[in-house]
């Protein structure tokens, strides 16, 4: 039996791997862990209780319709995170603007939090795989004042933490702090996580690869060219592929980071910046995919070097083994 190591005793062991830090981080994380229990608890019997399921009425500021359960995941990491006293402020889909939190603890935190609270909300009703990913940066404005816009439109090279938690068949957090990516299965018996998976890396190639392919007519050319490639006959190079799409981001990057493949979200003629959002979609996944030894691009540009202009700002985004990318990209660039 593999060596039983929990998240908390990961998170000591690893806590050098912090260079600045003298604990805050791990207080962060911890806070994201006890989000995660008690949310687990919430989606598992979500299909028992209707107070999780189904619509609010209302809409975030993308116009999408918001279900019970993205705003109960909304609060409780806002809450789990504000009560470490680490946070200076928190960005969040579905927050119109950013969280800071003026009060002095608030103002001395050295670290802003981005999160999507629950991705591919609407899965849930149909029993589908969900997640919340998460991005965390050291702030770059003065400690002991309240955050600033600038702490949150950060390039996604800064990160210092990135994650996700994938509800599925069973309950992972996969993270990276820059020292490569580890993954922890959630074992709601004892309420613990372990180290299951270490030392992730994407395999440098694959032959799945995930795009919502009825978008097909509203593609770029080019995207349609990569579509086509993935399709044709060529044994030398383990075509064609396999198209696999569950309609929840994470859910399919996780299995294309164990298995290798690329995961497309692409701009087209009615999404001209694609449909997810940079800051605290694209970032975190970028820089995990990136630390397993994978690459991500909006098609010309690196993810981790974009410079964002806004909280919610969208960008097409192709993620997975690198050498999948990189034939993507040549083929995006007509070369
Ligand atoms: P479409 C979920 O809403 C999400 O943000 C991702 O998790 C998922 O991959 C994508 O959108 C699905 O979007 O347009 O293909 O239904």
């Amino acid at each position: 039996m593999n060596k039983i190591i929990t998240l908390g005793e990961f998170i000591i062991q690893k806590q050098a791997d912090f260079p600045y830090a003298k604990g805050e981080l791990s207080r962060l994380l911890s806070a994201i862990r006890l989000a995660t229990k008690v949310l687990n608890s919430q989606i598992n019997k979500a299909g028992l209780v209707d107070d999780i399921l189904g619509g609010m009425g209302t809409e975030n500021i993308q116009g999408e319709d918001q279900k019970k359960l993205d705003l109960y995941a909304n609060e409780l990491f806002i809450n789990a995170l504000k009560a470490r006293n680490e946070v200076c402020g928190i960005a969040s889909e579905e927050e119109d603007r950013s969280i800071i939190f003026e009060n002095e603890v608030g103002q001395n935190g050295k670290y802003v939090v981005l999160i999507d609270p629950i991705d591919g909300s609407s899965n849930i009703e149909v029993n589908v795989s969900i997640g919340t990913i998460f991005a965390i940066y050291r702030r770059v404005s003065k400690i002991g004042t309240p955050a600033t816009t600038k702490d949150f439109l950060q390039e996604g090279k800064q990160q210092v933490v990135a994650g996700y938690v994938i509800f599925g068949s069973s309950t992972m957090l996969v993270f990276t702090t820059g020292n490569g990516v580890n993954g922890f299965t959630y074992d709601p018996s004892v309420g613990v996580f372990y180290l299951s998976h270490p030392n992730i890396k994407i395999p440098k190639t694959g032959n799945i690869y995930s795009i919502n392919e009825g978008q097909y007519e509203y593609f770029s050319p080019e995207v349609q060219s990569y579509i086509k490639y993935c399709k044709s006959i060529d044994s030398k190079t383990n075509r064609p592929y396999t198209g696999r799409y569950i309609g929840s981001m994470i859910a399919d990057f996780h299995r294309n980071l164990l298995k290798g493949g690329i995961y497309m979200y692409p701009a087209s003629s009615n999404l001209p910046n694609g449909k997810l959002r940079l800051l605290y979609e694209c970032n975190p996944m970028a820089f995990l995919v990136e630390q397993a030894g994978g690459a991500a691009t909006n098609g010309s540009t690196r993810i981790l070097d974009l410079s964002p202009k806004e909280l919610h700002q969208r960008t097409p985004f192709f993620a997975g083994s690198p050498e999948m990318v990189n034939q993507l990209e040549v083929i995006l660039q007509g070369k």
